[in-house]
């Protein structure tokens, strides 16, 4: 049985060697490639590039001299090229497919997502399609992410056919010149990619930004954040990718959270749990940790009651305090006025307003600060007849101070009252409605009402959500989760993750006794944050 898969594998691997898709050879014997392909004619437009590609070792030919230019490259061909460039260390895989262990160690990486290329391997043998063949070049290769969403948008003529979750990498791309429209101007994000095409957008890269290839695997992860170039004045000492520094203040256009530049942006990150109870995992420490792992933004439950700020209003400076950590480590911070048992806003709306007004004194000249006005109205209110008329007197004075920063808006039934904010919308700019679910609770009808609502031009923030069933225990219910990770990634909605702390509840995404004083390590991840925190990057 042994020696049958040994076999196999070493069968398959000489196919694959054969084939000359994915051998980044650094030994000697990539040069015998160097001489001319029988197939590739030196008046070819990418006769140059794949002369020094092959000398270099990065592709190869066929056996009988060939190239084969104009055949498409799957997708576990194309990605594990970038693997042997960067060196990524095998993974344990779900397949016996060739080229499973480093698609596992690609996907691990984050250069593509799970629903691009499920670890069943269904999809290695089919042809990349372009818009996830530069997502993935970008995310092996690219050390920024910077670009112009209008000049760049405008650059490709079939601009409304690229899916919005390719803009950031796709657009920089075009932006770093590596990628570009056909003779039409066309990207053709769908269509499949030809060997010599791929060979052209990966030397690119790699001469944009001076790949070298790596001669053997490292042992540890090797991608890093890319990190954003700085478009604007700075408010942390640590750029990171999709943070503040990158993306500036965000605004809302249409039903979407876009970047200073018009860009779609989507935040992903997690909540704490009620301030009150958990001061200890807002430090400085977790919050650098979680964006390490791939956050853009946190946002502080600031509960008013349960011994919240209304009976203990020194929990205000906790709430500060890890606001200023966020900024510090260039990630979006929300304000959350945390109503729950008190559900009616207008119950503290004095409060309320005084405190808004404080802080966005505070934070007026930050760009990365989010107000969330209230949690989750519920009992016996209406949005029209509490909810709406609590932010007709919050919003303006919020912005009375702070003229344009994006505000997010409860509704009723804890924030799942969609249909009456549709009827009813607020007249003004820059705001988000929430919309929160628990994966053991809340299913299909709720996304429906969130797609309902986006086809209405209701512009949706998932302020808070959990793996758990509504009481923040029960679960993990992980296949839910993913509908709801495939639904919001789909529609570019942004989300925050219910709750970073150690209580000993499954939505808790540490596990119960986590020591807050030595920092966020893997082991302490529950198994909500170990799902949760797999979801950051996609
Ligand atoms: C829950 C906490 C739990 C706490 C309870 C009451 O997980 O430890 O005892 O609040 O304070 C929400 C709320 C959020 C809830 C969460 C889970 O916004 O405060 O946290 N949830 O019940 N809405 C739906 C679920």
């Amino acid at each position: 049985m042994k020696t049958k898969k040994f076999i196999s594998i070493i069968l398959s691997l000489s196919i694959f060697m054969a084939a000359g898709c994915g051998s980044v050879d650094t030994s000697a014997q990539g040069q015998s490639s160097a001489k001319g392909f029988t197939d590739v004619a030196s008046t070819a437009w990418y006769y140059g590039t794949v002369t020094e590609m092959a000398q270099k070792g990065i592709l190869s030919g066929y056996d009988d001299g060939s190239f084969k230019p104009g055949n498409t490259i799957t997708s576990a061909e194309f990605t594990t090229i970038l693997c042997r460039i960067k060196g990524l260390s095998p993974k344990s895989a779900q397949t016996s497919h060739w080229s499973a262990p480093l698609m596992q160690a690609a996907l691990d990486a984050g250069w593509y997502d799970y629903d691009e290329n499920p670890p069943t391997g269904e999809k290695y043998d089919q042809p990349i399609i372009r818009q996830i063949a530069v997502k993935i070049l970008m995310k092996a290769l690219a050390d920024n992410f910077s670009y112009d969403y209008n000049t760049e948008s405008a650059k490709m003529k079939d601009f409304s056919k690229l899916n919005g979750r390719y803009y950031d990498t796709v657009l920089a791309a075009y932006s770093a010149g590596i990628a570009g429209g056909d003779n039409n101007g066309n990207f053709n994000p769908d269509k499949p990619l030809t060997r010599a095409e791929a060979c052209t957008l990966i030397k690119r890269a790699m001469d944009k930004y001076n790949t070298t290839v790596s001669s053997q695997p490292q042992t540890e992860q090797t991608t890093q954040p890319a990190v954003a170039q700085q478009q604007t004045a700075p408010v942390s000492s640590e750029a990171r990718a999709g943070g503040v520094s990158q993306n500036g203040r965000l605004k809302v256009v249409g039903t979407q959270l876009c970047n200073e530049s018009g860009a779609p942006v989507v935040l992903r990150g997690m909540s704490s749990h009620g301030l009150q109870w958990f001061p200890q995992f807002v430090s400085n420490e977790y919050i650098k940790a979680v964006g390490d792992r791939g956050a853009n933004v946190m946002r502080f439950a600031m509960y008013t009651s349960e011994n919240g700020y209304i009976q203990n209003p020194s929990v205000k400076s906790t709430l500060t305090t890890a606001v200023d950590n966020t900024l510090k480590n260039d990630m979006y911070a929300i304000i959350d006025w945390h109503i729950l048992s008190d559900g009616n806003p207008m119950t503290y709306a004095n409060e309320a307003e005084q405190f808004f007004k404080e802080m966005a004194s505070r934070y007026k000249d930050s760009q990365g600060i989010i107000y969330e006005i209230c949690n989750e109205p519920n009992g016996g209110i209406s949005w029209s007849g509490n909810v709406k008329p609590y932010a007709e007197r919050i919003i303006p004075a919020i912005r009375a101070i702070d003229s344009d920063a994006v505000i997010l808006v409860g509704n009723p039934q804890w924030d799942q009252d969609l249909d009456s904010v549709v009827s009813d919308r607020l007249s003004f700019d820059n705001i988000m409605y929430t919309c929160h679910f628990y994966s053991g609770t809340h299913t299909q009808w709720l996304r429906d009402r969130v797609s309902n609502a986006v086809k209405n031009g209701i512009p949706i923030f998932v302020s808070e959500w959990g793996t758990s069933d509504a009481s923040g225990n029960g679960g993990v219910f992980a296949d839910e989760t993913q509908r709801w990770m495939e639904f919001l990634s789909a529609n570019n909605i942004s989300w925050c993750n219910w709750s970073l702390c150690d209580k000993n509840e499954t939505s808790a995404a540490l596990i119960q006794g986590s020591n807050a004083s030595d920092g966020l390590s893997d082991s302490e991840l529950s198994a909500s944050g170990k799902i949760v925190f797999s979801y950051f990057n996609k």
